[in-house]
């Protein structure tokens, strides 16, 4: 029996996992990479921080970040594939005792998780044949152990082509990592925070009003009305049921098909959140939109960019892979 609490979280490279990144076309991805770094500054938890390991990721990382805080738009459309390392810093917890050394503290160590992202084009796998990029998104998928899936909402009851996408990109990873004896249970190894991008659009946010999925937290000022964390499968299933393409209800049967099911979370997320009236201080269930178009046929943010739930899913993630937390599927304890 091995001790899996010992296993540090990526043993091969005795470092932390990566964190991979998929979704379809235009679902989201490079905001929510966008949204990142604003989301972290306003985390309301000082000291939490996202830095770009080299020098591309840091232009990069200020890049993306301009475009929202700044042009006040969104990213244009990912064509190449770029490579991001950053690392997300949070605060230190403060120095203990110890009782049988209680002259000295013990400065506790701050968590540190990699990113290692690859920001891809979503419409691989609308290309039947392999590709390089494909090569790379499955690549990245099976080398990472956290996985950030995402959903677009919006883009299931327009296109509805997620079922089609997931179950490519899942089945090619399954090819790559179930057919050995590796994984006796069966199942991919990863942890998935599954993010439904777009809350803010209002189709969206009428599904989750409209639908009670929503709750306002007693201590927000803003009032804004949250999908609370357990009725977020619901909630994802809903919008499952509303897409365009009837093979969309299979998305979470597909989920826990692959993955254990206690390694799945499910997160509503903005990049750029709902519109908060200044003046009124807070959320106007009859004036919510907060993307709108402007006079050159594109889209500008209308008013402060507060993104939800975007650091919450990627510290989730951080937290299950850290050494020492992961339980891979390899070991059996
Ligand atoms: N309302 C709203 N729209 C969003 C949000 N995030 C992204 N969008 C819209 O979705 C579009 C696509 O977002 P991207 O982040 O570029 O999507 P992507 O998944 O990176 O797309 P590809 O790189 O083309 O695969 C943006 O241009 C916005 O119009 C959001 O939080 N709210
Ligand atoms: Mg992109």
């Amino acid at each position: 029996m091995v001790d899996t609490d010992s296993v540090p979280g990526d043993p091969e490279r005795g470092r932390e996992p990566d964190i991979a990144m998929w979704g379809a076309s235009g679902s989201g991805k490079t905001a929510f990479l966008a949204a990142l770094s604003v989301a972290l500054n306003r985390s309301g938890s000082p000291g939490w921080r996202l830095i770009g390991e080299n020098a591309v990721s840091r232009t990069e990382l200020a890049k993306l970040r301009d475009t929202l805080l700044q042009a006040r738009t969104f990213p244009a459309p990912t064509e190449a594939l770029t490579h991001y390392s950053w690392v997300i810093l949070g605060p230190a917890a403060a120095a203990r005792r110890r009782w049988w050394w209680p002259w000295t503290e013990r400065v506790e160590r701050a968590p540190k998780f990699n990113l290692d992202f690859l920001d891809l084009r979503g419409d691989l796998y609308a290309e039947s044949e392999a590709n390089i990029d494909k090569q790379a998104l499955v690549d990245s998928l099976v080398k990472s152990r956290g996985l950030i899936y995402v959903f677009d909402p919006d883009r299931e009851a327009r296109v509805g082509d997620a079922f089609k996408h997931l179950d490519a990109a899942l089945h090619d990873v399954a090819g790559r990592m179930l057919v050995g004896d590796e994984y006796e249970d069966g199942k991919l190894p990863h942890y998935i925070a599954v993010c439904i991008t777009k809350y803010d659009d209002p189709r969206v946010l009428r599904i989750a009003m409209e639908g009670g999925f929503t709750q306002r937290d007693p201590h927000d000022e803003l009032r804004i009305p949250r999908v609370p964390e357990d009725r977020v499968r619901d909630f994802f299933r809903r919008l499952c049921r509303e897409a365009r393409d009837h093979n969309s209800e299979m998305i979470l049967d597909l989920l826990e098909a692959f993955f254990h099911e206690d390694r799945i979370k499910f997160f509503v997320t903005s990049a750029v959140g709902v519109f908060i009236d200044e003046d009124l201080g807070r959320f106007d269930p009859d004036d919510p939109v907060n993307v709108i178009d402007d006079a050159n046929g594109g889209l500008t943010i209308r008013g402060a960019v507060r993104p939800l739930n975007v650091m919450e899913p990627v510290i989730w993630l951080g937290r299950m892979l850290r050494p020492g937390a992961m339980r891979s599927g390899r070991w059996h304890g």
